[in-house]
């Protein structure tokens, strides 16, 4: 079983909703367990600043399946959940499935940057993952801890409930 962080990030039609959805999408993924969630956050939009801001959280599934086939049912998942691909990069999105960590893999190929090439910088998606793995070492042997102190909260808010 791997150990693999996704990250979850919807500001279109009922963002909360996106989310939670999602997470029981992930739990249904075949050989694969949901083992933590993160509270969900609320987020400025990082990009384009003509679009709501966005929902964000982080789970923990273990998976028996290899990172292609997890990015197989991530992409599904989104397509299930309405996800539309007009071509213009960082704009809105119903959900958006992100592999962060595949255990301590670290994959570059056309299809899969393993980890995330931007979960190092963005608060929406440090915070939440240090709320479910406060101990996490990257495969590059940094620490979460210390990656976070050097990430502005930008205006991050956890939600309630
Ligand atoms: N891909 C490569 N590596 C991965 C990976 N580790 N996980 C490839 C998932 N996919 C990966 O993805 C494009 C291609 O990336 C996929 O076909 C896959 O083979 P996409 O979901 O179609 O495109 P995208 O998400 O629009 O592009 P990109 O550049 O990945 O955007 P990001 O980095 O996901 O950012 N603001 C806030 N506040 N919160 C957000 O969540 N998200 C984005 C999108 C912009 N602004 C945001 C947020
Ligand atoms: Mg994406």
């Amino acid at each position: 079983m791997s150990q693999v962080y996704v990250g979850l990030g919807s500001n279109l039609a009922d963002p909360e909703k996106q989310l939670n959805q999602a997470f029981e999408c992930l739990a249904a993924i075949p050989d694969t367990e949901l083992v933590a969630r993160s509270s969900l956050y609320l987020s400025l939009p990082m990009g384009s600043q003509e679009q709501p801001n966005y929902v964000n959280a982080v789970a923990l599934i273990e998976s028996k399946l290899t990172p292609q086939q997890v990015l197989a049912h991530t992409q599904q998942i989104e397509n299930q959940q309405g996800r539309i691909r007009k071509g213009n990069r960082w704009g809105p999105r119903t959900l958006d499935l992100d592999i962060l960590l595949y255990g301590q893999v670290v994959i570059h190929s056309e299809q899969l940057t393993i980890p995330h090439y931007g979960m190092k910088t963005r608060e929406f998606v440090l915070y939440p993952l240090f709320e479910i793995a406060p101990n996490l070492i990257l495969p590059s042997g940094e620490k979460l801890s210390e990656l976070i102190k050097s990430c502005p909260l930008n205006g991050l808010q956890k939600l309630c409930g």
